[in-house]
């Protein structure tokens, strides 16, 4: 596919900042398909006869970026398989974190529409992600790990958010609130930003 035929949207906030949960809203209600990064790398962790599973294991388990290539050819498969099925409107959740994905997707793939960016107080994600880790199965859900994503958010994630802050293609929704009132802002955000 060329960049011309496809549309996204990057959804960037820190772990547990509601990023999977508000683009699930997205999608029931918008003609978006939701990919996320995190998502994808993990199916590629799991799918039997992958070289890059057992790396994967230990980025994820670490906090860590996964090598850019890895993460953007998944993607781009993603992306190409909806456009071959007519779907063109892409949500990309958990992606660019670090400068070297965000520049090279954007070149290689297709310049993103605008960024939505969920703003959360630490301490509301690490109670959200503790929570979560008692059912969720992920290797990445205990306070070692959790502490180490952090430190990753804050040291290589947010410059990219604050790159596109100054391409003036931010917005920024604060989350610490019930699902529902965060999607109200969510809606307003975009509102204005799309059809
Ligand atoms: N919850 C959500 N919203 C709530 C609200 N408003 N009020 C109360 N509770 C709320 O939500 C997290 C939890 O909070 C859930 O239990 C939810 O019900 C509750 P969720 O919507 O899952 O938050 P999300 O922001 O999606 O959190 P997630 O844990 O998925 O964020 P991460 O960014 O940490 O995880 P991701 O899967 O994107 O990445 C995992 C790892 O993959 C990374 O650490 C990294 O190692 C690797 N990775 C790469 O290497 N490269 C990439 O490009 C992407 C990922
Ligand atoms: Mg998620």
């Amino acid at each position: 596919f060329s960049a011309d035929e496809v549309s996204v949207v990057f959804v960037l906030g820190g772990p547990g900042a509601g990023k999977g949960t508000q683009c699930d809203k997205l999608v029931k209600n918008h003609q978006f398909v939701h990919l996320s990064a995190g998502d994808l790398l993990r199916a590629e962790q799991n799918r039997e006869g992958s070289q890059y599973g057992e790396l994967i294991k230990k980025y994820i388990k670490d906090g860590l970026i996964v090598p850019q290539e890895i993460t953007i050819a998944l993607l781009k498969n993603a992306m190409s398989e909806n456009v071959k099925e007519g779907r063109s409107k892409f949500l990309v959740d958990g992606f660019p974190r670090k400068m070297d994905q965000a520049v090279i997707f954007e070149e290689e793939i297709v310049p993103s529409k605008f960024v939505l960016f969920f703003e959360c107080p630490e301490d509301v994600m690490l109670r959200r992600l503790l929570e979560r880790g008692k059912t969720s199965g992920r290797s990445d859900d205990n306070i070692e790990s959790i502490r180490k994503r952090f430190r990753t958010f804050v040291d290589t994630s947010m410059p990219v958010v604050d790159y596109f802050d100054k391409m003036d293609k931010v917005v920024k929704v604060s989350c610490d609130e019930p699902v529902d009132v965060v999607y109200g802002h969510v809606e307003d955000a975009i509102k204005a930003k799309i059809d």
